[in-house]
């Protein structure tokens, strides 16, 4: 009751502002110049040229110092002066941007709007050096898994690739893969690679450093060679060649990223040789450049009983083996980016590898940009069971695309924004994250409008404290209770992954590419037998985890269904048998997502109309989509379970049949208009 009245007299004192049209595409940078500064180059040149375009204090000086991390800083209040003191360059850049954030998200009450000075002792090391997006841009502008229009880099406007820059620098990021994955060889030919270097010279003031995704059977493919057998010399001389032609036009080039022997990708396998005879190879070749191989271990093979074990099985018995400039990239589960999934066992397991994750910033499996889910606790839930220190940096797959507003949805912007902050610092909470951004992406214009500090600092306030903090961070949990509550998991449509199918399995598809594969629906019961005397997938982690796992009655119930073929009639904490709790799960997980859309409502007075009437618009999608996932679930689940609708709960609207037969008409490169039109 005290939050409602606090909220409403916050509400009050902020006053009814006027709003205007805004498009999203300043991101979270959303600070007026008040100078145009000459020009100036490199990293130092940027940092320089940010502050004097932005920063409405006192003086500000940058000094290098010896002894510090290249990107680490210290911002403090010295002698009337602001000094900002760095290791190298890019600690001085990311400095600065800190510096204005607290300028204009007015976070510091040091720092009011407009102050000179104020009383700052601020040191700051980035947890990770390497800090990188990924990037699944095909050569012809679509987007892999893409949900926010064409591919940024087809063709990149300057102002376009100077804020792409911006934003990332101004998060932390430091590195970016500039394709897809499933990379063609010709993201190396002469062409590209010139393409490639343009936009290198474009990000390199901004302490970002470009990268490529390779195709292992290039020196076929584009070379002209009868075999890209790692260990064939003429095939090493091909890629040394290459390499050298790379850093001739990129001097500051990161690396590759490789997607090998996976998903009909070429690899070394497909010459008997291992996923490290393959890394090692290219990163001998990358190594006098002080470049970087990271090597993906993303793999599964359709004949196994369960693809949550392959990775560990093709990997651990190379633990060890590889080059020290490479690192294994693990996608944060064993699986395929779910809404819920454990940690990829792999990371507890591996002991002599250098390891990094990789989230997917983009939402395949989310609502693409339908949805309001924001990832930060997803992520940090991640980081609950694996030590941060265990690993050598983050990787995220961009959702970024050429549409206004960058992202596709507004709320988007925010995993971008989450995924650079906890790669700067993975200990930074859900909700620090989420009221950062917030602050700094609504309400700036009007709050630096306002003469009156304290009404200023109470508008912002009113924005942090809003009720839309709680549903940013309920927003991921909601969406795993309307789409696949308890364990369940890749019960999405082929192809596109938006919406449900769980009964999707035309013949002559893989079983793995299906979702029975995955939840085994009978008349017993539901989910993937992953225990000691089923797919034995448990074994993968630390003992403590795998009894607790193995046991129906000790594993959480939030992975009940990814461990276990639950009995419908199994007894829940809660009292109810598993069917029950299940259908209230997906219920639940719908009132939530309506209820979203009454808490926009509340958020009007702070945000402009523009934004306002997007934001709900899509609201109203994911609430209509969450009653088709709670219908098309329920009743499928029903033919097996048998059992009614539990009578304390609203029931089922839509047809199953109808919901069997509806097709949303798009492949893997575009985001639905809705999803359930029926
Ligand atoms: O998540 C799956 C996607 C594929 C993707 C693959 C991968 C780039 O469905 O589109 O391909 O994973 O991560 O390699």
């Amino acid at each position: 009751m005290k939050r409602i009245i606090l909220w409403t007299l916050l509400l009050l004192t902020a006053g009814w502002v006027g709003t205007y049209a805004e498009d999203g595409s300043r991101l979270w940078l959303r600070m007026d110049a008040v100078s145009t500064p000459a020009k100036v180059t490199g990293v130092k040149g940027t940092a320089l040229t940010e502050l004097q375009t932005y920063w409405q204090g006192g003086p500000v000086v940058l000094k290098r110092q010896k002894g510090l991390k290249a990107d680490a800083y210290t911002i403090k209040s010295q002698g009337g002066k602001i000094v900002i003191t760095a290791g190298g360059d890019a600690g001085l850049l990311y400095g600065a941007y800190h510096l204005l954030r607290l300028q204009q998200s007015g976070q510091a009450t040091s720092v009011p709007v407009g102050s000179a000075v104020g009383n700052l002792d601020i040191t700051e090391t980035p947890f990770y050096d390497l800090r990188i997006l990924n990037h699944w841009d095909n050569p012809n502008g679509t987007v892999e898994r893409g949900f926010a229009g064409k591919s940024i880099f087809l063709n990149p406007t300057p102002e376009r690739m100077k804020m792409y820059a911006r934003a990332n620098a101004s998060i932390g990021i430091n590195g970016t893969v500039l394709n897809n994955v499933n990379a063609k060889p010709e993201a190396l030919s002469t062409e590209s690679l010139q393409k490639a270097k343009g936009i290198a010279d474009q990000l390199r003031p901004y302490g970002i450093r470009v990268y490529l995704a390779i195709n292992f059977a290039s020196p076929m493919r584009l070379g002209g060679l009868k075999t890209a057998d790692p260990l064939d010399a003429e095939v090493v001389k091909w890629w040394r060649d290459k390499v050298n032609e790379i850093y001739r036009l990129i001097p500051d080039f990161g690396g590759f990223l490789v997607k090998a022997n996976s998903e009909g990708e070429p690899g070394p396998q497909d010459f008997q040789r291992s996923h490290a005879d393959g890394a090692n190879m290219l990163a001998d070749v990358l190594k006098p450049h002080n470049g970087i191989v990271m090597w993906r271990a993303f793999v599964y093979a359709p004949q196994s009983p369960d693809r949550a074990n392959q990775a560990y099985l093709e990997f651990m018995p190379l633990d060890g083996q590889f080059r020290d400039n490479v690192i294994i990239q693990i996608k944060n589960g064993p699986v395929d980016f779910q809404p819920r999934e454990p940690y990829s066992p792999l990371f507890t397991a591996m002991q002599k590898t250098p390891m990094m994750v990789e989230f997917q910033i983009t939402q395949e499996y989310l609502g693409a940009a339908n949805h309001l889910v924001y990832l930060a606790p997803m992520w940090r839930e991640f980081f609950s069971f694996v030590k941060p220190a265990s690993l050598r940096a983050m990787a995220g797959v961009a959702n970024i695309g050429d549409d206004t507003n960058w992202c596709g949805h507004h709320f988007a912007q925010s995993n971008w924004y989450a995924f650079g902050r906890l790669a700067w610092n993975p200990n930074l909470t859900s909700e620090e994250i989420a009221k950062e951004w917030l602050s700094m992406t609504f309400g700036q214009d009007e709050r630096l409008k306002m003469k009156d500090e304290s009404a200023a600092a109470n508008y912002q306030l009113s924005i942090i404290n809003s009720p839309l903090v709680k549903l940013m961070l309920d927003s991921r949990e909601a969406c795993v209770s309307y789409m696949m509550p308890l364990g369940i998991h890749h019960i999405f449509a082929g192809t596109h992954h938006y919406g449900p199918e769980p009964w999707y399995a035309p013949r002559g598809v893989r079983a793995d590419w299906t979702p029975p594969y995955y939840h085994k629906a009978d008349s017993i019961g539901l989910g993937f037998d992953r225990t000691l005397s089923g797919s034995a997938n448990v074994k993968q982690y630390p003992d403590e985890l795998c009894r607790l796992y193995n046991d129906i009655n000790t594993c959480p119930e939030n992975l009940l269904a990814w461990f276990h073929h639950v009995p419908w009639d199994h007894k829940m904490k809660s009292g109810r048998t598993f069917w029950d709790e299940l259908c209230h799960k997906y219920d639940d997980g719908l009132r939530q997502a309506r209820h979203f859309l009454a808490v926009w409502d509340t958020m009007q007075p702070y945000v402009d109309q523009q934004r306002f009437e997007e934001v709900q618009r899509k609201l109203r999608i994911q609430a209509r989509d969450a009653e088709w996932w709670r219908d098309a679930c329920l009743l499928y689940f029903q033919t097996f379970s048998k059992r009614p609708i539990p009578q304390d709960m609203d029931h089922p609207v839509h047809n199953l049949d109808e919901m069997m037969k509806f097709r949303i008409p798009i492949g893997m490169y575009e985001n639905p208009e809705c999803g359930y039109t029926k």
